[in-house]
């Protein structure tokens, strides 16, 4: 099975509250039709989930927060989900709509039904689900990032390989020049702190990237606009992007 998490970047503009890159996604999705793995895909919250997490002071603690602002965030993630599942249909391909309440309770994941997900994507149906704003407990909710959904069904699923699809051609080692790292193998690599995101932008994604490979499995950045590099990265075909080598392949 492949695990694939659009990046919010990718999926909406961010530079533009409420505003979805459909061709973007459009086109992503034609190249998904060439992979012939069990799929399934998380995707972020973009100009939808951020816009709105930002408004209410929403963020990853678990905290009493505005309740309007939880459905405010809630609804707008269904709303930008509901774009991606008409996407994939128009596309004759078959979603599967997975909210994370489907298999979180509170902030741990629930094991027999991350387990079922891979039943689903088996079955042929493409497992969709999103970063959202979740209920804790005791009056509290959190902001349950994307990029952390991808290693929590990362641990149980232990896919082939997890791929996250960004507005970036990778991790660069230096963000003026872009130059691009191509491998990483267990290091942990530095990244200047980015606050655009409640859930933490790319540091999030680095270290969410660095615990799957410590588990064993292989992480790709890749560039989204890109899509056919998702291919050639499942494919193993030279592959452009940047790899976080899982230990068992050191
Ligand atoms: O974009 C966060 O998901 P992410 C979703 O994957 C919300 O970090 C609701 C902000």
């Amino acid at each position: 099975m492949i695990l694939i998490k659009l990046g919010g970047s990718i999926i909406t503009n961010k530079e533009k509250p409420l505003s979805p890159r459909k061709k973007t996604i459009e086109n992503i999705v034609k190249y998904l039709k060439k992979i012939d793995e069990p799929l399934a895909i998380v995707h972020g919250g973009g100009s939808f989930g951020h816009y709105w997490s930002v408004k209410y002071d929403m963020h990853t603690k678990p905290m009493k927060y505005n309740t309007h602002g939880v459905s405010i965030v809630k609804n707008s993630m269904i709303e930008l989900n509901k774009i991606i599942l008409d996407i994939f249909l128009k596309n004759k391909l078959n979603p599967y709509c997975l909210p994370p309440t489907d298999f979180m309770s509170g902030d741990k994941p629930i094991t027999n039904k991350i387990k079922e997900i891979e039943k689903i994507a088996n079955a042929g149906l493409i497992p969709i689900t999103f970063g959202d704003a979740l209920w804790y407990g005791h009056k509290k909710t959190y902001i349950l990032s994307g990029d952390k959904i991808m290693t929590h069904l990362s641990k149980i699923l232990k896919p082939r390989l997890c791929i996250f699809a960004l507005n970036e051609d990778g991790l660069y080692s230096d963000l003026k020049s872009k130059k691009l790292i191509h491998e990483l193998k267990g290091e942990n690599p530095i990244i200047s702190k980015n606050n655009m995101d409640v859930t933490g932008g790319m540091t999030r994604k680095v270290e969410e990237a660095t615990n799957i490979s410590k588990m064993g499995m292989d992480v790709f950045f890749v560039n989204g606009n890109k899509p056919e590099r998702i291919v050639k990265a499942i494919k193993n075909r030279k592959f452009e992007g940047t790899v976080f080598r899982g230990k068992r392949n050191g």
